[in-house]
């Protein structure tokens, strides 16, 4: 199926990059912003509703709303302890290589460049020393590469595919996405400013026949403008709503550059291997 994603094998990539945390990297800094910019950043779908006609449905947006306090409880999480490691496992070229972890795992999908790599890093932003390395280059990831989160559970950070796709994208992902046993969530990535492409209707297609039910998200939500991205929206929603069974209804909208629903994802992530349990997911 995947086979059908590689339109160029990749080159390899060296672009090692500093880091340091990010000032909304966490939810103290961003509980001090003005009420509705850090309403926006929590939940960026409150961002758009003031362009959506009165006559569009919000429900699908605003499925996961946890509050802020379970978003700091899911914070705890992502910050490192000496009890709680949040480290680099391995990276993976095949099925066979990939580490034996027994916890809940989740793995980031989706066309080469469409920020992976860069949401990964986002959300593990409060352990600077951890490096995920991003590129502008298309194809920079070559392997999974599993990141531990205590014994809580594990992040890969997958190849993406199409454009400078690895030579071996489908031998490597495939039986992952399909044989591995603790894989609770496929996160397929889709860019918010270019919206769904031929090759991830076919990676839609994919996650649908792979057992473990998987969510959307939305990145690079900074670029383009909210008429842009909310045109995408629309249509990736249409498309999830009748074209998909085992796809979360509500798509995540995130930006890995000015944080906006990073926070939310983690919460998500947290919830969804079983880390937390919300107080309350409605929206107030
Ligand atoms: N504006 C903006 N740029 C982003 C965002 N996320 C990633 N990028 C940029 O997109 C490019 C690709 O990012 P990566 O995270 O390396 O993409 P990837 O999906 O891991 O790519 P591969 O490893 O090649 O599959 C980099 O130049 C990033 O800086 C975002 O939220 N906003
Ligand atoms: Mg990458």
């Amino acid at each position: 199926m995947f086979r059908r994603l590689l339109l160029q094998p990749g080159l390899p990539v060296h672009a090692p990059t500093c880091r340091s945390v990010h000032r909304l990297a966490s939810l103290q800094k961003v509980a001090a912003l003005p009420p509705r910019r850090m309403q926006s950043l929590l939940y960026p779908f409150s961002g758009l509703e003031a362009y959506l006609d009165r006559s569009v449905d919000r429900t699908p947006f605003q499925l996961f709303h946890p509050s802020l306090e379970d978003m700091m409880e899911a914070e705890k999480l992502f910050r490192c302890s000496p009890s709680h490691r949040i480290e680099y496992v391995s990276s993976a070229e095949r099925m066979a290589h990939a580490p034996a972890l027994k916890a809940p795992e989740v793995c980031f999908i989706g066309r080469s460049n469409v920020g992976k790599s860069s949401l990964i890093r986002a959300l593990f932003s409060l352990v600077p020393e951890l490096e995920v390395r991003v590129s502008k280059t298309p194809g920079h990831t070559k392997k999974m590469n599993f990141f531990r989160v205590g014994g809580a559970f594990t992040v890969v950070d997958l190849p993406g595919y199409g454009h400078r796709a690895p030579r071996d994208f489908v031998e490597m992902v495939e039986p992952y996405l399909f044989g591995r046993r603790n894989l609770v969530r496929t996160f397929l990535l889709v860019d918010g400013a270019v919206g769904l492409q031929k090759a991830d209707l076919i990676a839609v297609q994919m996650c649908e026949e792979i057992r473990t039910p998987f969510a959307v998200v939305v990145t690079k939500v900074d670029k383009g403008g909210a008429g842009v991205l909310l045109s995408n929206l629309m249509d990736l929603q249409e498309f999830l709503k009748s074209r998909t069974s085992r796809c979360f209804p509500q798509p995540f909208l995130i930006s890995s550059l000015d944080y906006s629903g990073i926070h939310l994802l983690r919460c998500f992530l947290a919830h969804v291997t079983g880390s937390i349990r919300l107080r309350d997911t409605s929206p107030s």
